[in-house]
């Protein structure tokens, strides 16, 4: 009989494991603890590109010496309306929980409020924050750079990260409306996991060295690049993202990131720009008007035949909370290999 592709775990075996998994690797409890949530969250909501796979590129990453297992966030009130974490070379999440509920008074006394992380390892997607935004009644928006990965439209040599914008709208009753993408065509991630299968990446995603497109992902790691979406738009909104969420916070751009790295193949390192809006400052004694307002607008869009971002995540959520989760079965024997051997060999990448 052949051997099963994927494996089904339940999302408290898929907590298990992974928390074994880096707490073995060296992570302290609290690390542990939100690196778990969120890996577990982005296979749950069916992000496999950012689910259980992460769980090997942060191993590799403590082993590399390029991010900190132990590091305490440090919260500093910079500004009436800004709160600055410093992650201290630690993985983004802890530093993000530090912070949230003084972004979220910021945003309740001022109307508007942005946290900014320095120094945080990143490799999370940014929905799971936006919707901690959204849960608190605020209009949420989130962005980092990445690693150098991303060719800027019309050029070659990969400038951008691939830089996710994620953007949450609260809603009364049902699941907020959040999109959160990558300004790349694809999040690295996919590339990634495309190259470990030995699968075909389709066209647009990439260029090889010569910078001719292919639809080969080993030619886009080796030395080729990565396309935005939308082509100068992309571009341009990427190029927002590396200047309000580098230099505007005192941090480092996706080249940046990439140069520390020194080829280590590790999560990239720089910093994270977040933003609060509260309706209730906004809108007064009127957010219930305007909100309902709101709500028709996104009501007609499923009117329309389309559906909204996140609608397929919400579903997914819903699935795997009642079945668990369906993983590759090569996925689940090199965690679970792991686990048994604390040094064996990774190839995250
Ligand atoms: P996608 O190209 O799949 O785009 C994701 C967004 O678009 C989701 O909100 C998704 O909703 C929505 N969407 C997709 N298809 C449709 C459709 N047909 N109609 C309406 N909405 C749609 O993902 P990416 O590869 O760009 O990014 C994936 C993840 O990678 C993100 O969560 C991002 O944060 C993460 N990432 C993280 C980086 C980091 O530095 N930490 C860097 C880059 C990416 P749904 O989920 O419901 O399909
Ligand atoms: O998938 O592009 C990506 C990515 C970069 C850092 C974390 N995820």
């Amino acid at each position: 009989m052949d051997a099963p592709q994927s494996v089904r775990i339940t999302l408290g075996q898929a907590a298990e494991l992974v928390s074994a998994i880096l707490r073995q690797a060296g992570f302290s409890a609290a690390h542990v603890r939100t690196l778990t949530e969120t890996i577990v969250a982005g296979e749950r909501d069916g992000c496999s590109s950012h689910g259980l796979y992460r769980t090997l590129v942060c191993v590799h990453s403590l082993r590399a010496g390029k991010v900190s297992g132990d590091a305490e966030p440090v919260v500093h009130d910079q500004a009436p309306a800004i709160v600055r974490v410093d992650a201290r070379g630690g993985y983004s999440l802890l530093a993000f929980e530090a912070g949230l509920p003084h972004l979220v008074a910021k945003a309740r006394r001022n109307g508007i409020a942005a946290m900014a992380i320095n120094r945080c390892v990143h490799f999370s997607a940014l929905w799971p924050e936006v919707e901690r935004l959204t849960a608190e009644g605020l209009v949420a928006l989130a962005t980092n750079p990445s690693h150098a990965w991303v060719a800027p439209a019309g050029g070659h040599a990969p400038l951008l990260g691939t830089n996710p914008l994620a953007f949450g709208w609260p809603r009364p009753g049902g699941h907020p409306y959040v999109f959160d993408f990558a300004t790349s065509a694809v999040a690295r991630g996919e590339i990634e996991l495309r190259r470990r299968a030995g699968a075909p990446i389709p066209e647009g995603w990439g260029i090889d060295a010569e910078g001719r497109p292919t639809t080969d992902p080993q030619a886009v790691v080796d030395g080729g690049a990565m396309l935005t979406f939308g082509g100068h738009k992309g571009s341009a909104l990427s190029t927002m993202i590396e200047l309000i969420a580098g230099p505007l916070i005192g941090d480092l751009t996706s080249l940046e990131s990439l140069r520390h790295d020194d080829g280590a193949g590790a999560s990239p390192y720089h910093g994270e720009l977040i933003l609060a809006l509260d309706p209730g400052r906004f809108l007064g004694a009127d957010r219930g008007v305007h909100f309902a307002r709101a709500e028709a607008f996104l009501a007609a869009f499923g009117q329309s035949g389309a559906r909204l971002p996140s609608q397929r995540r919400y579903e997914a959520r819903a699935r795997s909370l009642a079945d668990g989760v369906l993983i590759p079965a090569t996925l689940h024997a090199e965690l679970t290999t792991l686990l048994d051997d604390p040094d064996a060999r990774l190839l995250p990448g």
